[in-house]
């Protein structure tokens, strides 16, 4: 079967999901583009075969010719067409964050509550990434005993000159909120910011890096370096530790190179290469569940549980002090 896609937000991500959609995955047909930018729109829709470029988001969702939609906009605007999509009852992969604020996400979650089955599934990869999933199975499978804590950096090379303090937590570190609600099979206790010194190549007035510290309902602690100015490459590592053993997070490269008296991987450009495989996977699966017209994978309700977690360290951010998040109780839905 073939799923007639929409896509909002047609800017990096929109236009590497509208590429793998159209050249990598089967079972997907790409049928209207939305953008703020009209031009932008019209030149990715003029790039795929029958695509067409509407005026706006709203107008992909109600298109007769859309079966499902991919919303790549900013976070900001995720809410608005992710109840659109759920009021039309068409299913939706959103990326990451499912919406900026705990509140916004509930309101998305109480509405598929009320649609009564899964619509919406949220962009995080780093569940579909084979070195994550072969740790989670590691670690189901006992191999390194209970795990106690964990060590993980996420780097990214540069940030542009809009970043702020607390996108290092709300863009960056989410993926690891996520990361580890998934991996653990538990929810955060709660958050603190921890800030090192200041790398003098970071913008001025940005807190670049900072430590974030995260523990578990069950009492293990995840410390996550943010660098989004280390400039060498995108660099995501993760080390669990175990009462037994430690798992680590394999390097990314698919070729070493012993010469000249030295060693070399090539590290990652940006996230789309170091995730190409999992972007690949997730979408996949999306488009699977879409054909049904379901919903699979992470769900509004983890997409909510990340926002929480964000919160609560945002509060750290602003006032130095632990912070527990605080959640409310799971919908029957969301299992
Ligand atoms: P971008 O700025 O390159 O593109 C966003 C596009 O959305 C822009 O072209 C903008 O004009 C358009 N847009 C904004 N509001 C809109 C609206 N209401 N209707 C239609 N178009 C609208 O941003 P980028 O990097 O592509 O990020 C987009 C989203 O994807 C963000 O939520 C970001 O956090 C997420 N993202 C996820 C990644 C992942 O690893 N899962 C990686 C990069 C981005
Ligand atoms: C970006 O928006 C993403 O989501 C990437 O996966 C993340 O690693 C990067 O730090 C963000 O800026």
């Amino acid at each position: 079967m073939t799923v007639r896609v929409g896509v909002i937000g047609a800017g990096m991500i929109g236009q590497d999901h509208v590429r793998r959609l159209t050249t990598t995955l089967p079972g997907a047909r790409i049928t209207a583009i939305a953008d703020l930018d009209a031009a932008r729109a019209q030149q990715v829709a003029d790039s795929v075969p029958a695509a067409r470029a509407l005026p706006t988001g709203n107008d992909v969702i109600a298109s007769d010719s859309v079966d499902a939609v991919v919303v790549t906009s900013w976070g900001p605007a995720h809410e608005e067409s992710v109840l659109a999509c759920i009021a039309a009852g068409k299913p939706v992969f959103c990326e990451k964050p499912l919406a900026p604020t705990p509140d916004a996400c509930l309101r998305i979650v109480a509405a598929e509550v009320a649609h009564g089955t899964r619509l919406v599934q949220v962009g995080f990869m780093r569940r579909y990434d084979s070195g994550y999933r072969a740790m989670k199975q590691a670690l189901t499978g006992g191999r390194i005993g209970a795990p106690l804590l964990a060590h993980c950096a996420h780097r990214n090379p540069s940030a542009p000159g809009t970043f702020t303090s607390q996108m290092l937590i709300t863009d960056a570190a989410v993926h690891e909120m996520d990361l580890f609600r998934w991996l653990l099979e538990e929810d955060m206790l709660a958050a603190s910011v921890l800030f090192p010194r200041r790398s003098s190549r970071s913008p001025e007035g940005l807190q670049d890096p900072q430590i974030l510290l995260l523990e578990t309902a069950s009492g293990v602690h995840i410390d996550i370096e943010l660098f989004v100015n280390c400039r060498y490459g995108y660099d995501i590592r993760c080390e669990l530790v175990g009462e037994t053993g430690t798992l680590s997070l394999a390097q990314p490269a698919d070729l070493a190179v012993r010469g000249e008296g030295a060693y070399s991987e090539r590290v990652p450009a940006d996230w789309r290469e170091r995730f190409v495989r999992a972007y690949d996977t997730e979408l996949q699966e999306w488009l699977n569940a879409a054909g049904g017209g379901e919903a699979a994978g992470p769900s509004s309700w983890d997409g909510y549980a990340a926002a929480a977690i964000c919160d609560a360290a945002l509060t750290s951010l602003e006032s130095g002090h632990r912070t527990p998040v605080t959640m409310r109780d799971r919908p029957a839905l969301f299992g």
